[in-house]
């Protein structure tokens, strides 16, 4: 056993050696001399969960973080004892355990190479203040290892030789590498020789970890309290990972309403009414599609949730009314504080059913936010999930507002020193009753969640739509998120860029940063660049703070407005594209968003790649992160690609220069790709088309991909009445086939695609559709050609020469 003197002057303790082993269906159970139990459960045969005992009794099985839906069964269990160790076989991973230490190491069951393996491995420290263990986690880091993932830390994409913290922490205006900021999500992935493998570490207390920043060849984590809890993933492939840690956590319980992809516009705040009504007049006056207005803090009564203020807004029901018959539906924002008023009926209901949290002497949780001396609502309680739920009856189903913006849920506590609550407040934690440290992480997703049910159930038949800025692992299932308070930088231009795929690495792709920046004002160039990366993000929203300026698509001149609705015309162009994208989402874990390392994790040069990423599955985005630039120099992964503006061809596996004046940036199509996409229209729903686009690309070889439709909106879809559509690409030296498989039995209402085919290298002589020669205008030249078909073709065959 490797016992590291110094740590062991430092207090910490170690297992010894492994007296006796049990083992039922999936799980088994190691006990040491001085009472250590490993127990080791194989989830599938890529996941296996280690959690630690130093008292030879677990606590109860509970977690937020874990899903009930996840996969799970593993119904054959291969155990061998060896004189040194035992070896857990599964038809991924072979997994060891040593006898002397209880340190434990992972390879691959195909070609029984090392994937990770303890350092020190367990051990841990007494916590004389609190009770229980800090317990802690070490790995031995392999050289070429890196490391990515863990939510919203505002840092490059590959955290190798960093150390984090997760807290969840109200931070207005972070900085690059502030840390911990907002989120809590103790999820990382790493790759090592070709090999990735995911650690999702199941702890709510405030966990630490180092990706080979103290010593260079470990990487460790731990956690204040609780237990040592965690599951391996292997992949070998990295999208694998993420998808089984999303499938671990769980993905989005239903897909959004298709305008919640839409485009979005908020401000602290738009008040009074005629406000509100100014801006979305101008949304449609100027043409920019817009699917939503935001209402901040200032529409409540002296900031009580659930009220309003009749002064700026008399009559809600007929604004909101009105805002949706222009297209435009309305978020309002819901703080979890809830002013101290007996005369406010909903603080009022809560003190008497005794759902707000209290110190652990008995007092009540007091703290100042928005609306003054508040008392927070304990959303660890079920109970008290299910009354928040209820208490947007009036907001969501007489009202008609159509998404709620949870804000403030880290918690977050003003004028005290550490932001927040103090640790002894007492919590729920669903019947496992706690202090803050263990309840704090967890403590707005708990909000989203209910939020999220109080949705869900008044919008029906209608789907939910909510955003948190607090989350924990998990919080996917409920909600999408934003970033925060950043700033109008272009230092956070890259932060905002960082984040959202770091996010979608850690099973949340429905994430998006405040374009423009919350904090100061954007000059018109940063805020054209940052609307050209937001549109690329699954949840697009400009905001900002009313103390720095305007933040509208127009304010910043003639130019950058064109600018902003050329880009926000190819989002909405691009919706079936991203609901598609959505659709893969929840149903296979599949982020939205992939890192470069994510989508080619074998060539090592996307390995410390930060800003060029992969939206959906075919195309690539790399925004311009530098003023009066022109273009910049940017890394093309393997494979051919054509560019999105001049279907000018570039062969992969390189950097290159890629022009893009303002009015531009660089984008990228897989070759192969086929692209749907609809007409340009100020919100969805707002016109009916009787056809769309397909943009083909050539390729010699074969491509699949697809193309998922449905109402929109609603449960249906989960009744089987959507349609998936798998469109093979099959391209050969003077043809290219195009063949349509559909599942589902939704239609759609348009009748035909309108199929563009880009950078044929021949010209069309012929053309079948389903065995039948047409007629076609043969008149062009070899490049964007298009043909009108029916949309339920099954195969379309172009003959050229
Ligand atoms: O203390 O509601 O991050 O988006 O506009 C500030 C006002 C409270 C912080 C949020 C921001 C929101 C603002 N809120």
């Amino acid at each position: 056993m490797i016992v590291n003197t110094e740590l062991e002057q430092k207090g910490n303790l170690f297992p010894s050696k492994i007296i006796k082993y049990t083992k039922d269906v999936d799980t088994l159970h190691f006990t040491t001399d001085n009472n250590v139990v490993l127990q080791v459960t194989v989830v599938r045969d890529s996941v296996i969960r280690f959690r630690y005992s130093t008292t030879g009794k677990f606590e109860k099985d509970f977690s937020y973080g874990v899903t009930v839906h996840a996969s799970r069964g593993y119904s054959f269990l291969k155990v061998s004892e060896e004189k040194t160790h035992y070896i857990i076989t599964t038809s991924k991973l072979i997994c060891k355990v040593e006898k002397l230490s209880l340190q434990v190491s992972l390879y691959d069951a195909i070609d029984l190479k090392l994937i990770n393996e303890d350092e020190i491995g367990f051990h841990w420290e007494e916590s004389y203040e609190y009770g229980g263990d800090i317990v802690k986690m070490s790995k031995a880091c392999q050289k070429a290892e890196s490391f990515y993932g863990l939510g919203d830390k505002p840092v490059e994409v590959n955290m190798k030789g960093k150390r984090f913290e997760n807290w969840a922490t109200d931070s207005y205006a972070f900085g690059k590498n502030t840390d911990p900021i907002y989120k809590a999500i103790p999820f990382y992935t790493a790759i090592q020789d070709n090999k990735s493998y995911g650690i999702f570490f199941d702890n709510t207390f405030k966990t630490h970890f180092d990706f080979a920043h103290e010593r260079r060849n470990v990487t460790s984590f731990w956690a204040q309290g609780g237990e040592m809890n965690y599951y391996f993933i292997y992949g070998p492939k990295m999208e694998d990972v993420v998808a089984n840690y999303t499938d671990l956590t769980g993905k989005p319980h239903t897909l959004p309403p298709l305008w919640a992809l839409g485009f979005h516009q908020c401000k602290w705040s738009y008040y009074p009414e005629s406000n509100v009504k100014e801006i979305t007049k101008t949304f449609r006056d100027l043409k920019i599609p817009c699917d939503a207005i935001y209402l901040d803090i200032d529409y409540m009564d002296g900031f009580r949730c659930f009220t309003w203020d009749k002064k700026h807004f008399p009559d809600p029901k007929r604004m909101v009314r009105e805002l949706e018959e222009d297209g435009f539906k309305t978020v309002v924002i819901i703080d979890p504080g809830i002013k101290i008023d007996l005369e406010y009926d909903v603080f009022k209901e809560a003190l008497d059913k005794d759902y707000f949290c209290k110190r652990a002497d008995g007092p009540y949780m007091k703290g100042k936010v928005w609306p003054g001396e508040c008392y927070f609502p304990d959303f660890t309680k079920p109970e008290v999930r299910e009354w928040w739920s209820g208490l947007f009856q009036e907001l969501i189903e007489d009202i008609g507002v159509k998404g709620v913006w949870n804000d403030m849920n880290e918690p977050a506590v003003m004028d005290v020193p550490n932001k927040s609550f103090p640790d002894d407040v007492r919590h729920d934690y669903d019947g496992n009753p706690c202090s803050h440290r263990k309840a704090h992480n967890i403590y707005g997703t708990q909000m989203a969640r209910a939020t999220y049910h109080g949705l869900k159930k008044y919008a029906y038949p209608k789907r939910p739509f909510v955003i948190t800025r607090s989350a924990y692992s998990g919080a996917q299932r409920y909600t999408s998120t934003w970033m925060g308070d950043n700033v109008a930088t272009w230092e956070h231009l890259a932060i905002a860029n960082n984040q959202a795929q770091r996010m979608a690495m850690s099973g949340f792709s429905f994430a998006g940063s405040d374009i423009g920046g919350f904090a100061e004002q954007p000059q018109g160039e940063l805020f054209a660049r940052w609307i050209q990366l937001g549109v690329f993000h699954a949840f697009c929203r400009v905001h900002s703070s009313g103390d720095h300026g305007d933040q509208e698509p127009w304010v910043f001149g003639t130019e950058i407005t064109d600018i902003v609705r050329k880009f926000v015309e190819i989002r909405y162009q691009l919706l079936p594209y991203l609901y598609t994208a959505f659709w893969n989402h929840i149903n296979h874990g599949t982020p939205i968003l992939k890192s470069l390392v994510l989508y080619d994790q074998e060539d090592v040069a996307t390995h410390y790649r930060s800003d060029e990423f992969i939206f959906g599955d075919s195309i690539l985005v790399c925004p311009i992160l530098e003023p009066n630039s022109k273009g910049r120099r940017m890394y093309i992964p393997r494979g051919t690609w054509y560019n999105f503006w001049t279907d000018e061809v570039v062969e992969g596996g390189r950097e290159v220069w890629v022009d893009a004046d303002l009015d531009s940036m660089p984008i990228f199509i897989k070759e192969g790709a086929v692209i749907p996409k609809y007409p340009v229209q100020q919100y969805v729903g707002e016109k009916k088309f009787d056809e769309i686009t397909l943009d083909v690309y050539y390729k010699e070889g074969k491509e699949k991909s697809q193309l998922f439709d449905d109402a929109h909106d609603g449960y249906d879809y989960k009744k089987g009445r959507y349609s998936l559509r798998t469109f093979k690409v099959t391209g050969k030296k003077n043809e290219l086939i195009l063949q349509q498989h559909k599942q589902g039995k939704f239609d759609a209402e348009y009748t035909n695609f309108n199929i563009v085919f880009h950078n044929l290298p021949f010209k069309i002589t012929s053309v079948q559709i389903d065995n039948v020669v047409v007629e076609v205008n043969k008149s062009n030249t070899t490049q964007f050609q298009s043909i009108t078909v029916d949309k339920e073709f099954t195969e379309l065959h172009l003959f050229g020469k």
